[in-house]
């Protein structure tokens, strides 16, 4: 067990709170990161209100554990999501890709925890103004749709700018990381690549594979110049992508290249032209494995890794 302000804010065992992966993140995940004693997540994303209902109500005879839903805040069912979280009573609330604001009250009224990520520290202080319980800051390093700041640049100044806790978030892959991001003040870490090859994360083998094989410049960001900027898989859409935009193609036929591409890729494996999300840590993933499996493996290495540090000795 590790115990800090994170695991008793969420009612968790240990620190470490799946990222959620549109198309992906589904219950039998969600229930295998939360039993294993992390904090399982549903992803929104795009989905329509009878999608996740189900997948909510099959998470509660999945688990008796904390687990939260991401609300994909771009989504034209975001307030779906926000009514479902308060229906099911699902206990925490993860938003992204914009400010919560307007939604707030309701959840705290509902008792609903609620924790933005921001990719700034701008964000972090205004979110906390708002009266957010926590903060994942996430590093550009993360897959999909990213910020600017790497991790290491972001966590510290986000620690010294809120007094709410700090999560990490964006190319934390093992024990390392995860210990790095402590030392930058964060208290928790958010987990997207890692869990993606957890056995009982059901994106297509396809996906899995390209992210156990993948290497530590398989991954570039796309749509920086049509302000949606997302990190991927380098594949053939991507060289598409490329290409029209050295053609000068507008932000719109850009983004209209995008659309569908990652249920494309998660769910029919179309590796060539469906999006990948990924984050930077892929190259340092080689294996398939459970949940519990991979969240014992980052609580070995963390523990191992602040042990050597301070003993002296060598990585
Ligand atoms: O949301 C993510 N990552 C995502 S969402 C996603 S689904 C998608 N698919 C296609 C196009 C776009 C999205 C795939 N990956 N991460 C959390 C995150 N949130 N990163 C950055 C932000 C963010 C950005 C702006 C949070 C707040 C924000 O506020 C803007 C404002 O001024 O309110």
């Amino acid at each position: 067990m590790i115990q800090n302000t994170v695991t008793q804010l969420l009612g968790i065992k240990y620190p470490i709170i799946a990222g959620a992966m549109a198309w992906i993140s589904e219950a039998h995940l969600a229930a295998a990161v939360s039993n294993a004693g992390g904090l399982g997540v549903i992803a929104g994303g795009n989905a329509d209100r009878e999608t996740i209902s189900k997948e909510l109500k099959k998470m509660a005879t999945l688990t008796d554990k904390p687990y939260a839903l991401n609300v994909m805040l771009l989504s034209p069912h975001a307030d779906d999501m926000i009514s479902l979280a308060i229906e099911h009573q699902v206990p925490i609330v993860i938003t992204g890709a914009g400010s919560p604001g307007k939604y707030i009250s309701a959840l705290k009224e509902a008792g609903i925890k609620i924790i933005p990520v921001v990719p700034s520290v701008a964000l972090a202080r205004r979110m906390e103004s708002l009266g957010v319980d926590a903060i994942i800051a996430e590093g550009t390093e993360a897959g999909g749709h990213v910020g600017e700041l790497t991790t290491m640049a972001l966590i510290p100044q986000i620690c010294d700018s809120v007094s709410i806790p700090v999560i990490a978030a964006g190319g934390i892959g093992d024990g390392r990381g995860m210990a790095a991001a402590f030392m930058l003040g964060a208290r928790g870490v958010q987990v997207g690549t890692r869990f993606l090859v957890a056995k009982e994360c059901r994106v297509h083998q396809h996906y899995k594979d390209m992210i156990i094989t993948a290497k530590d410049t398989s991954t570039a960001v796309t749509g920086r110049s049509t302000g949606h900027p997302v990190r991927i898989i380098k594949n053939k859409l991507y060289r598409q992508y490329l290409a029209l935009e050295k053609d000068g193609a507008s932000p719109q036929d850009l983004d209209k290249l995008g659309e569908g591409t990652l249920r494309k890729a998660a769910v029919e494996g179309d590796i060539a032209y469906g999006s990948i999300m990924s984050g930077q840590i892929a190259g340092l993933i080689t294996k398939e494995e459970s949940a519990c499996d991979i969240i014992q493996s980052f609580l070995t290495g963390f523990t191992q890794t602040i042990h050597t540090i301070s003993t002296g000795g060598n990585a």
